[in-house]
């Protein structure tokens, strides 16, 4: 197998030593119910599980209606045949998409069932089996039944027409390139087939800033190429979703207005989805970036966004499609001179009132935090605040904010964080993973999305490091209580084979490697500090005092943003009191989100004894201290991982450091000179 990091985690290399006899006992034969067409997202767990199996030990099993050996597999349908049934027991709990993987042991045979309520479940089945032969795990007593979290379990691709990829940093797009919609790609089976078997069931495949070309996606001009990707999606289990541009009216349809109570533009949109669902019967529904960074919306017409969004969902709604609307609304032409306009309260102040008025196919999408994908910021208030209106969460696998893919922050610490928040919107225990999943407000559709970090490149992620963070999310969505460190550990052993010292090497990397970022960068949650535009890099006032309201207001006194009530923006008042009181005060809020909260003096001591501009400081130097560290730990790894993925690793983690070390003095000269306190321990600050 080639090295370059295509197969990702399915590599399925050769199993050898004790695990090939005990697997080889099972997989030589594959039962499927009689009577039951093979076909669609069944036919996809067939191949699936012999592509798998063949890999990995040689031969792919036969596939047989009765059972012709003593040991085998069956696979298929809860309900579909006599094998399954009696393995199954009570399977009440199941969801549709979920799956028992059982192992039976009869006097004189012994079978493994893969079987779901659905085709789906099937597929994902087979996914968890596979799993657990490349991990080395034993499959003779199992005795498992999983079902997925979140019913909406989402990808949403910033993909342009041209090629290009918004905040892409893998290569170009696997969808288009110019212009052309790359319909009849392998690359984009191979990526289903990934997504699939971390349970993804929802890609967007257009970026959010809908331009030109792509406002066309919804028309015949392009719809026949587009369907085609849903027929591959499609026999992944993955629904397609299009972002659309909420001016399309005006841009294509030759009306003159996108006012959302314009008969004419309701019937225009109903048209379209018509035309939509002609195509791609199973299509997911529409995107929407409304009314933000300057992106169309229906405030040009004196509307709101439940209007806006309704007029869509009116559209969407008898073929059963959604309309997810995003919650990224702030004012961005702001003058840093005015303290009281606050970019984080703006989803909070836009979409609060509207509590209610959403149709039941719209889904509110909100961003984790209220700025935008910092390594840090508070958990948005706006999530679980509106108890009549169906919400999802919108994470960023692709690293923005966090390294690009050049540094290694392996986030699932942080999305972990984020979902273990308790918003205590219905008392204790209301946290963010049990809102999303529908289980605080009796939403009707809930669930998590995230954005890409895939592209052309050979291994799709430009960092072969960054492919646990796409591994990760799909793991971590379908159940939030996997572990940071299980869900490092199973894509080490699956992407780089089982040998123990890497394996603790890479999950260790992985486990700090957020920390360390954090460490190097924007320091106590107060965020950006980054070159302005790529985001990459550091510029401590590259966006002090530009329009986009993300400021810092360090001066030779201090630093941070004051949102408390007393003497703020008032910010921290949108979350509930048990939350509020904390963020409100300056001895309670925790460390590591001081300056998202509160200005503060650089002498200010934080709950660590430290001064603020000592941690600053002492977390810079940490920082660079500890890529070095993992740069010497990676040369360990020579010759136990294939030589080109060991040598871009090692140029990669040479990369970080030269960042890592352009952060540390940039930031360390920028705060010494600003509040001439030297560092106590007399190192070198330019
Ligand atoms: C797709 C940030 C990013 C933009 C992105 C935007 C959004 O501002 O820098 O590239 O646009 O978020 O999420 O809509």
């Amino acid at each position: 197998m080639g090295d370059h990091g295509y197969a990702a985690w399915l590599r399925y290399e050769q199993v050898t030593g004790d695990s090939m006899a005990s697997y080889a006992s099972w997989a030589n034969e594959m039962v499927l119910p009689a009577g039951v067409p093979v076909d669609g997202v069944l036919k996809t767990a067939v191949q699936e599980l012999s592509r798998g199996i063949r890999s990995m030990l040689g031969t792919a099993p036969t596939v047989e209606h009765e059972p012709s050996r003593q040991r085998f597999i069956v696979l298929g349908v809860l309900g579909g045949g006599s094998l399954i049934d009696a393995a199954a027991g009570d399977t009440a709990a199941l969801s549709s998409e979920g799956y028992i993987l059982k192992t039976v042991h009869e006097r004189d045979r012994a079978y493994i069932v893969a079987a779901g309520k659905s085709d789906k479940a099937v597929l994902y089945a087979a996914f968890h089996l596979l799993r657990l032969m490349q991990s080395g795990s034993a499959i003779d007593q199992l005795h498992l039944m999983e079902s997925p979290t979140y019913s909406l379990r989402m990808i949403n691709h910033w993909d342009n027409m041209d090629g290009s990829v918004e905040r892409g940093y893998s290569g170009r797009s696997i969808f288009y390139e110019n212009n052309n919609v790359l319909s009849d790609s392998e690359r984009i089976r191979d990526y289903a087939r990934l997504m699939a078997s971390v349970g993804i069931n929802g890609i967007a495949i257009n970026n959010v800033n809908v331009h030109r070309e792509e406002t066309y996606l919804i028309t015949e001009k392009l719809l026949p190429d587009v369907a085609r990707i849903a027929e591959v999606f499609g026999e992944y289990g993955i629904k397609l979703f299009l972002s659309v541009n909420y001016a399309g009216t005006i841009e294509i349809g030759g009306l003159d207005t996108a006012d959302p109570l314009d008969p004419q533009v309701r019937t225009w949109w109903k048209e379209k989805a018509a035309e939509v669902y002609r195509y791609i019967p199973d299509f997911g529904g529409f995107l929407v970036k409304a009314d933000s960074e300057n992106r169309p919306g229906p405030f040009t017409y004196g509307r709101d966004h439940a209007d806006g969004a309704n007029m869509l969902a009116e559209a969407l709604e008898p073929y059963g499609g959604l309309v997810l609307w995003r919650c990224f609304v702030y004012n961005c032409h702001q003058d840093w001179r005015d303290r009281s306009t606050d970019r984080a309260r703006a989803a909070y102040d836009h979409f609060k009132p509207l509590d209610g008025r959403f149709k039941d196919n719209v889904i509110l999408q909100i961003k984790n935090g209220p700025m935008d994908f910092q390594v840090r910021e508070p958990v948005s208030p706006l999530f679980g605040a509106m108890e009549h209106t169906n919400q999802m969460m919108e994470f960023q696998i692709a690293q923005e904010y966090t390294g690009q893919q050049k540094d290694v922050c392996f986030l699932v610490p942080q999305w972990k964080e984020v979902l273990n928040f308790d918003t205590y919107v219905k008392g204790s225990g209301s946290t963010v993973k049990e809102i999303a999943a529908g289980h605080v407000h009796a939403y009707t559709h809930s669930g998590i999305t995230a954005v890409s970090n895939i592209g052309n490149d050979e291994n799709w992620t430009g960092h072969h490091l960054a492919q646990a963070n796409l591994y990760g999310y799909g793991r971590l969505i379908w159940n939030p209580e996997l572990s940071s460190e299980e869900i490092a550990g199973e894509w080490a052993v699956q992407t780089f084979g089982g040998n123990e010292k890497v394996r603790d090497i890479l999950v260790n990397f992985l486990l700090e490697s957020w920390s360390i970022y954090e460490n190097y960068t924007a320091p106590l949650g107060v965020g950006w500090m980054v070159t302005p535009h790529y985001h990459y890099g550091p510029d401590i006032d590259g966006y002090e005092y530009s329009k986009w309201g993300t400021y810092h207001f360090a001066d030779h006194k201090g630093i941070g943003v004051d949102r408390t009530v007393a003497t703020g923006t008032g910010y921290s008042s949108q979350y509930m009191q048990a939350n509020s009181q904390v963020y409100d005060s300056l001895e309670a809020c925790p460390d590591e989100l001081l300056l998202f909260f509160h200005h503060v003096p650089y002498t200010h001591e934080l709950k660590s004894g430290k001064t603020v501009v000592q941690h600053i400081y002492d977390t810079h130097f940490a920082g660079v201290e500890r890529v070095e560290y993992w740069i010497g730990r990676w040369q360990e790894l020579e010759g136990l991982v294939g030589v080109d993925r060991f040598r871009h690793v090692a140029a990669r983690l040479n990369k970080q450091l030269d960042n890592a070390m352009a952060w540390r003095d940039i930031v360390n000269t920028y705060f010494f000179r600003k509040s001439g306190i030297p560092d106590a321990h007399n190192r070198v600050i330019y």
